[in-house]
């Protein structure tokens, strides 16, 4: 990808030019180097061509700041690869700098750099066409409906999810930064990640992409929790018993609520006189991807928690390794 470096008025910049595929580095007299000595902007200006061509998200909303986040997630992950590994974007370029903060942003500690890391709170800006300060315009003024501010949210995310914290009472279990990158990459590559989606879609491509990587491992449930600790996301379909994991527990659980939900008589004896075992949030125990919670489910469930570990014969389906994959829609990845 051909690079342009040169001088420029007012900031130090870094930008992709979606149109001619370049990328031009601008400095400024700030005191801040130019951004083309530090690798991770450099990663993050590439992987916008990654996002051009693969998710094409846009560059308003949600999906640009979902944009802006992939583009530092990738920044931090090459960076990290090459041994530079820390949690802040171009801190080579502020080197010179004496007074903190050097670096342009932090996915460990966004409002350090006026960035929010939990949504609806702090920096956070409501980038929506509805709801209280709602942004009906996207524009200049108002950063496309404030991009840069809540690009901090899945930064957050991916900061807990491949290194570990526990934020907003929720503890998220690190599965390592290789790992994380494979996921939102699998949720690129995959156009789980398209157009002008939310963070909830973005969640649910998230968690759905770590279903399909590794089924065996936590990575689904971390993916999950990292969401659910920025408070974009709030559970993980097939956890009908709310436990973090998929396990047989969940059957009985969702056999008993499928079966006691109906029943009028006997009346369930628990402390719901409508069901002794409701499922809250009721979407986890939604897994076959058509929104409503019934037997269907009861039987995805079954057969994904025992095709899980049967390795002969092989489940026969489109994915050659479960075919019961959970199947995490929009019901269950709700914004609070
Ligand atoms: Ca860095
Ligand atoms: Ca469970
Ligand atoms: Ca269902
Ligand atoms: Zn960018």
């Amino acid at each position: 990808m051909a690079s342009i470096v040169g001088h420029t008025q007012g900031v130090n910049n870094a930008i992709f030019d979606k149109e001619s595929d370049l990328v031009y580095y601008l400095i400024a007299d700030s005191g801040v180097l130019s951004y083309a000595g530090s690798l991770d902007v450099v990663a993050h200006e590439w992987a916008h061509g990654i996002t051009k061509y693969m998710s094409n998200l846009r560059g308003r909303r949600e999906a640009g700041a979902l944009n802006e986040s992939f583009s530092d997630m990738f920044g931090v992950a090459v960076e990290w690869a090459n041994g530079s590994q820390n949690w802040v974007i171009a801190e080579t370029s502020y080197n010179n700098l004496t007074n903190p903060p050097d670096y342009l942003h932090s996915l460990y500690f966004p409002p350090s750099r006026q960035q929010a890391e939990t949504w609806g709170e702090g920096w956070w800006k409501n980038p929506r066409l509805t709801g209280p300060d709602s942004c009906p315009n996207p524009d200049t003024t108002n950063d496309s409906c404030w991009v840069t501010r809540n690009m901090g949210i899945p930064n957050k995310m991916f900061y807990l999810l491949a290194n570990g914290g526990f934020f907003n009472n929720v503890t998220v279990t690190g599965i390592g930064i290789q790992n994380a990158m494979a996921i939102m990459f699998r949720a690129t590559f995959q156009k789980y990640w398209k157009d002008s989606i939310d963070f909830a879609r973005a969640a649910t491509g998230s968690i759905k992409a770590a279903f399909e990587l590794n089924y065996v491992s936590s990575w689904p449930q971390q993916t999950s929790k990292a969401w659910t600790a920025v408070k974009v996301c709030d559970t993980m379909p097939g956890d009908a018993n709310g436990s973090g994991g998929i396990a047989i527990t969940d059957v009985i659980y969702l056999v008993n609520y499928v079966f006691d939900k109906s029943r009028v008589s006997p009346p369930c004896n628990g402390t719901d006189p409508g069901t002794c075992w409701p499922i809250d949030p009721n979407c986890q125990g939604e897994l076959n991807g058509d929104i409503s919670v019934n037997i269907q489910d009861v039987i995805w469930l079954v057969n994904y928690v025992f095709d899980k570990s049967r390795d002969n014969p092989y489940c026969e389906g489109a994915n050659p390794i479960n075919c019961w994959l959970p199947i995490p829609t929009d019901v269950c990845c709700k914004l609070p």
